[in-house]
């Protein structure tokens, strides 16, 4: 124990905090160096937009993430804790048009801003290892991976549409499209669609392994929405024909129900569309197509969403039984799914059903229940399940319903008419933005050459700085008078950049290979680093990133793994998610509803510790919860109370000697304490760890009041208390553990060791057994802990009620169960 100048009788985190943080920023206590002879652990904590202000969520997400790695440092491991900022983004162009302040400067201050709040937090981060996606040294290797994508094929060109708002004459981004009636956000006309060539990266070629989690540890919960997002299909593809006799493939899971067809319907978007209609039809149909250009897709998805569609006059010819069917276009069918087009189904697909019922389309039940006749379709209310028999199936009529889909399949196969398919929700991934404050897509479109690629030695392809902001939305890389224009890379010839920048989940890809080697001139990140530090150990961020996010960056791995650039199949070996904090009200913080809690006040009040330990407490972690001023008090009388008694000393000091059992006493409740702790560690069980700690400090009071402070069991048990406090609050386990006023040189606390468990003192000393006599419970037995097992058996045999069930039989067989019971067989 250091020896400490006498304790003032409250402790002041806004002097003591500030003061630690400095030492330890001069002792460089945080920084992270390859050492092979340690074991390594790169924790990983998703990295804060510059929007501003640090607020609760970033704190929640961040402060039990830190202490989660200072354990894991105390426990040996080598940690690397970095920290940056994903700084490109719409926001700050947003601002740049509303203020006039370039986007660079506000992001550049509001980083600023943040970094401050967040060494305030008093994190074990290696600042020296911050990334800035914005930067043009971090975005000159965003270009150069993009340029390996597009050599090896993963990066694409292709028309897609994109939201359009004809009133500003500009493409938007999915935020600025607001409302149910999906207006822009500035002039509030309804958006539109527009094509334009914009660029993909292949993540449909990794579908197949993205649906794999193997060899890595991510919640349950994560792994289901990824597999929605990607979202894996089995069916088959069947071709029907147009009267005019042009093929038209549907994509089915529900081949058995082909002869269940009464109408198809195809996308608004579909190229057949215009070649089926027929000129009656027309104008409804073009009508119907320019609303349906106005809906998101998951607004034409919703459940239970009323159906509408019109008939185009065409026809179609189903393949397996010749009939002619009645082709609709309707929105509820998806452009983006499949082939555009479905074979309806109304008696077996719900979505079908209600089309039908809205529009007098005949519905045709094909699968019964066993024994049951088909049931008049006027009588249904819903679509039917499949179970039960085929029925009006043709060459399938009496098929067992589980068997249909096989058979089907084989059908249609034979003849010619279809094939199995799979198909995956999952869409090549659309990079191209129309924004100015983005990495720019290092491309030049050649009028010969057609695109190429931008040479390495030129990137960055830098952002222009003196640009105009026009209220029209445009990106200014387009109204700049020069910066597009250059000759082609590869002829010569005068040609064009590509205007559009990448999507910053591009920039948030790979930026933990950054944080590897931040300043590294010639390559992304130095191999050596990453053979030492990757993958990532753990990942902590919010759920609301297990598709996006964690999609885009585990397919970027494996793209670079396939491109030689990196090793491993996956990039975080284990991902934890916090969950979402709410106002004292119980709702959702917002401004709005002014039930928002500042970290910054609450810092300034009862310093960072508190806030950190709070936030560890007031809730399981992964599930979150309401805020409550009364419970952060609670915490700060806790630790009021830690410092006041570390920093007594042994007061009320040995008047008798102490008795063993109370000493045994105490060493069994640090011990037990520090095995729970230890274990709650492992399992981001961080409320648990605060509780664990608060009773055990009164059970210190306790102990001190009975006699045994300045006893090396009362040492030992301060020590463990402090070691297991550092992570927890590391700014107050410094200042009792070296004292405000120590000489450099003396370790810190953050560089001991975890303590270790001593099992035998955290035994309870007494244990009570059962005897079972058949299996029935007899008796009760207590024997000390590590009694052998013979004595034991002694014990049981002798217990009256052993004796008196047994009735003098000899026992044939004594089984010990260690810490619960004796089953003696008779
Ligand atoms: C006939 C049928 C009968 C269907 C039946 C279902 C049940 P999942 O499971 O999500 O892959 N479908 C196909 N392409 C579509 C598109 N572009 N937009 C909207 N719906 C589309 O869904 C596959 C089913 O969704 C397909 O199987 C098709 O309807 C429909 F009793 O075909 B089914
Ligand atoms: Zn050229």
């Amino acid at each position: 124990m250091a020896e400490t100048a006498p304790p003032a009788a409250t402790y002041d985190p806004r002097v003591a905090e500030p003061r630690w943080q400095a030492r330890w920023e001069a002792e460089g206590l945080y920084r992270a160096e390859r050492d092979p002879a340690r074991p390594k652990h790169y924790a990983l904590t998703m990295l804060p937009y510059p929007s501003g202000d640090l607020h609760m969520g970033h704190w929640y997400a961040m402060a039990p993430s830190d202490a989660r790695a200072r354990w894991m440092r105390m426990r040996g491991h080598n940690v690397l804790f970095p920290m940056g900022f994903d700084a490109f983004g719409l926001p700050a162009e947003n601002a740049a048009i509303k203020h006039g302040v370039p986007p660079k400067e506000w992001t550049y201050r509001n980083i600023e801003r943040m970094r401050g709040q967040l060494r305030r937090m008093g994190m074990m981060v290696d600042w020296r290892r911050e990334a800035i996606s914005a930067d043009p040294e971090y975005y000159r290797w965003t270009q150069w991976f993009f340029l390996r994508l597009f050599d090896g094929g993963l990066a694409y060109r292709k028309r897609s549409p994109v939201d359009w708002c004809p009133g500003c004459n500009t493409t938007l981004a999915r935020e600025q499209v607001v409302g149910e009636a999906r207006v822009c956000e500035r002039c509030e006309t309804p958006v539109t669609k527009r094509d334009l060539a914009q660029w993909f990266l292949r993540t449909t070629r990794y579908a197949d392994e993205l649906l794999r989690h193997e060899g890595i540890d991510w919640p349950e919960r994560v792994r289901t929405l990824q597999e929605r997002w990607i979202g894996r299909s089995e069916g088959a593809r069947v071709e029907f024909e147009t009267e005019a006799g042009e093929p038209l493939e549907v994509f089915t899971t529900r081949p058995d129900t082909l002869w269940g067809v009464t109408f198809m319907v195809l996308a608004p978007e579909h190229p057949l569309v215009e070649r089926l209609t027929t000129p009656a039809h027309a104008d409804a149909v073009r009508a119907y197509a320019e609303q349906a250009a106005r809906q998101s897709d998951v607004q034409r998805e919703a459940a239970g969403r009323e159906k509408t569609g019109v008939w185009t006059g065409g026809f179609a010819v189903n393949p397996v039984n010749g009939e002619r069917i009645p082709v609709w276009v309707a929105d509820y069918v998806l452009m983006s799914y499949g082939t555009g087009a479905i074979m309806a189904v109304p008696a077996h697909d719900q979505r079908d059903f209600e089309f039908a019922r809205a529009f007098g389309l005949p519905i045709r039940p094909v699968i019964v229940p066993e024994g049951e006749p088909p049931p008049a379709p006027e009588a249904l209310e819903a679509a039917v399940e499949a179970r039960g028999r085929m029925v009006d199936s043709g060459p399938l009529t009496g098929t067992p319903a589980e068997a249909a889909v096989e058979r089907a399949i084989a059908f249609v196969e034979e003849r010619g008419a279809g094939r199995r398919a799979v198909t995956w929700r999952l869409r090549d991934w659309l990079i191209s933005r129309q924004r100015y404050w983005g990495a720019p897509i290092p491309i030049v479109h050649c009028p010969s050459c057609g695109p190429v690629g931008v040479p390495v030695a030129e990137l960055p392809v830098r952002l222009p700085e003196e640009v105009e902001w026009r209220p029209t939305g445009e990106s200014p890389l387009k109204l700049h008078p020069t910066w597009r224009h250059r000759p082609c890379p590869a002829c010569g010839e005068d040609a064009e950049r590509e205007t559009d920048t990448m999507d910053t989940f591009l920039c948030s890809s790979w930026y933990h290979l950054r944080y590897l080697s931040p300043r590294a001139a010639d390559a992304p990140f130095d191999p050596a680093e990453y053979d030492y530090w990757m993958p990532v150990d753990t990942y902590t961020g919010g759920i609301e990133h297990a598709t996006m996010h964690l999609i885009y960056t585990r397919f970027f791995h494996k793209a670079c793994r396939d491109l030689g650039i990196v090793r491993g199949d996956e990039p975080m070996r284990q991902l934890r998610n916090q969950g979402i904090i709410l106002g004292e009200d119980s709702e959702k913080m917002s401004k709005s509803r002014g039930n928002v809690v500042a970290p910054d006040a609450l810092v300034d009040r009862y310093g960072t510790d508190v806030v950190r330990a709070y936030l560890m407490f007031f809730a399981r972690w992964e599930q979150g919860g309401p805020w409550s001023s009364q419970g952060i008090q609670g915490t700060w009388r806790w630790l009021q109370r830690v410092y006041q008694l570390f920093g007594a000393g042994p007061d009320g000091g040995p008047g008798a000697p102490p008795d063993a059992e109370a000493v045994a006493g105490l060493r069994r409740r640090v011990h037990q304490a520090l095995a729970r702790v230890t274990a709650d560690f492992d399992a981001f069980q961080f409320n648990t760890i605060i509780s664990t700690l608060m009773e055990l400090l009164n059970d210190l009071v306790k102990a001190r009041d009975g006699g045994l402070g300045g006893t090396p069991a009362w040492d030992e048990a301060l020590g463990i208390y402090l070691r297991m406090l550092a992570p927890v609050a590391p700014h107050l386990a410094e200042e009792l553990w070296r004292g405000p006023g120590t000489p450099p040189g003396r370790r810190s606390i953050h560089e001991e060791a975890w303590p270790e468990v001593d099992r035998a003192a955290a035994a309870e000393a007494q244990l009570v057994l059962a005897v079972q006599v058949n299996g029935k419970v007899r008796d009760h037995i207590t024997v000390a802990v590590g009694t052998p097992e013979a004595e034991i058996r002694a014990l049981a045999l002798a217990s009256a009620g052993a004796r008196r069930s047994l009735e003098g039989r000899t026992p044939r067989k004594v089984i010990v169960v260690p810490g619960r019971l004796v089953n003696i067989v008779a």
